[in-house]
């Protein structure tokens, strides 16, 4: 996935920059300096001063709490958008040629919150392949290229009748490349 590819760059990233800073914090403060006394006398100072201690503690602290809330798959959300990997349940396919889509079935049923897989072709023109609830909002589309696998994977929230139009212009026949209602979503 994408994303995940994205997103696993993004934490290594992360991560190695962060190890740096900490790495280089602990070098730094554990070294021995030259303390300067209110008296004017010299001393040597070993190791880290409490302060430093507890700035050290705050970094791991940050590191640790960050981790879990923004990439861990503790978090639902995270857990959906990153690591959810889950195989489609069902996949579509439809061919898209003069003007007409091809379906494998009709109506194409769908399970609810579940995710699906379309796989569109052309075989002639550029096509868009759009699916619009009811009331006409859009639900996803992409664009249908000929001489490739165009595919998306999709998790129906709402259970319901869907009608597909191609949402690419694609001469005088365009506006006709609708079919009404020809995706159910049962519920569960
Ligand atoms: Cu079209």
């Amino acid at each position: 996935m994408y994303l995940q590819q994205l997103v696993e760059i993004f934490y290594i990233g992360l991560i190695t920059v962060y190890t740096i800073f900490i790495v280089s914090f602990i070098y730094i403060t554990s070294r021995s300096r030259p303390e300067i006394k209110t008296d004017g006398g010299k001393k040597v100072h070993m190791g880290m001063e409490r302060s430093e201690k507890i700035w050290l503690g705050v970094l791991f602290t940050v590191a640790v709490i960050g981790n879990i809330i923004f990439l861990s798959p503790l978090m639902p959300s995270m857990q959906y958008q990153v690591y959810l990997d889950e195989d489609p349940v069902k996949t579509v396919v439809i061919t898209m040629e003069n003007h007409t889509f091809i379906l494998p079935e009709n109506p194409i049923e769908l399970p609810l919150g579940k995710p699906v897989e379309f796989k569109v072709y052309s075989n002639d023109l550029t096509y868009g392949f759009g699916v619009f609830r009811k009331d006409g909002t859009m639900v996803f589309q992409m664009q249908v290229v000929p001489g490739y696998e165009n595919r998306i994977v999709w998790v129906f929230d709402e259970p319901g009748v869907y009608t597909i139009r191609s949402t690419e212009y694609s001469g005088p026949e365009h506006p006709y490349m609708v079919l009404y209602d020809v995706i159910v979503v049962g519920g569960e």
